[in-house]
C-alpha cells in the first residue's frame, strides 16, 4: 500500500526519517563496530542473513584475535569455517574472506592503504562483491562518498510511489536529492555534517525504520 505522506525526492525522505529519532542510540556513523576492519568483514558476513546472525560470527571472529587482514589470511579454513557458522553460507563465505584478505594485502600491503585508495571497479572484481557490499565497504569502512541501498531502501521508496530499474538508479536517485539540497542540510542538522556521514547516517535510518515498521 502506497503512503498517504508526499516525498518528492530522497532529501524529503531523509526530513520524513529524521524527525522520528532512529538511530539516536547509535554510533555517529551509525554501523555499530570495534574498528573499519570489523565493518569490512560485516558487509560481506550480511550476506543472505540478519545482522544478529553477524553479530555472533563477529563475536567468534574476536575472540580468536581475527580482525586483521594477516591472521585472517593465515588462519586455517576449518577454523574460520567454524567462527562464521551463525552467519550462513559458511565455506563459501570462509573462502572468499581469505581470498579477499590475500588480495587486499598484495594490492593495498594494509588496510590503511586499502580504505584511502581502494575504487569499487576493484572491489567489484572481488570474488563474492556485489554492488550493495561493494558501496557498504567504501561508505562504512572507507569512508568514501557511497550511499548503499537495498532491499529495505528499495521497499521504502516503493511505498512513497517510486519504483526503480536498477539498484544504479536507486542509488542515484537517494544520492541525487541529497547532493541537490545539499545547502539545507546543515540547517536539518544544526551543524556541518559530511556527505560520507550523511550518507551513512541515512542509509541507517532507513534500515532502523524498515525494521521497526512491516512495510
Ligand atoms: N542489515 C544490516 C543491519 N541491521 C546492520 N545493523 C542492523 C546494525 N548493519 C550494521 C548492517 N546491515
Amino acid at each position: 500500500m502506497q503512503s498517504s505522506i508526499n516525498i518528492s525526492n530522497s532529501y524529503e525522505l531523509l526530513e520524513f526519517l529524521k524527525n522520528q529519532n532512529l538511530i539516536e542510540n547509535y554510533p555517529e556513523f551509525w554501523w555499530p563496530s570495534t574498528s573499519e576492519f570489523e565493518i569490512l568483514l560485516g558487509a560481506i558476513l550480511t550476506q543472505n542473513t540478519k545482522w544478529t546472525n553477524v553479530e555472533k560470527s563477529l563475536e567468534n571472529l574476536k575472540k580468536l584475535d581475527l580482525l586483521s587482514l594477516e591472521r585472517l589470511r593465515d588462519i586455517d579454513t576449518e577454523v574460520l569455517v567454524l567462527a562464521i557458522t551463525p552467519s550462513g553460507f559458511k565455506n563459501q563465505k570462509a573462502i572468499r574472506l581469505k581470498l579477499l584478505a590475500k588480495n587486499i594485502i598484495n594490492k593495498f600491503e594494509n588496510f590503511e592503504n586499502f580504505c584511502n585508495t581502494v575504487s569499487k571497479k576493484w572491489l567489484l572484481e572481488q570474488k563474492g562483491i556485489g554492488l550493495e557490499t561493494a558501496d557498504a565497504i567504501l561508505c562504512y569502512a572507507c569512508h568514501q562518498e557511497f550511499m548503499v541501498v537495498d532491499k529495505y531502501t528499495q521497499r521504502l521508496v516503493k511505498h512513497f510511489g517510486f519504483e526503480f530499474e536498477s539498484y544504479e538508479d536507486l542509488q542515484a536517485w537517494c544520492e541525487y536529492g541529497i547532493n541537490e539540497n545539499f545547502d539545507k542540510i546543515s540547517e536539518l542538522y544544526g551543524f556541518e555534517i559530511s556527505l560520507n556521514k550523511l550518507y551513512c547516517r541515512f542509509h541507517g535510518k532507513i534500515i532502523e525504520f524498515m525494521k521497526s515498521n512491516k512495510l
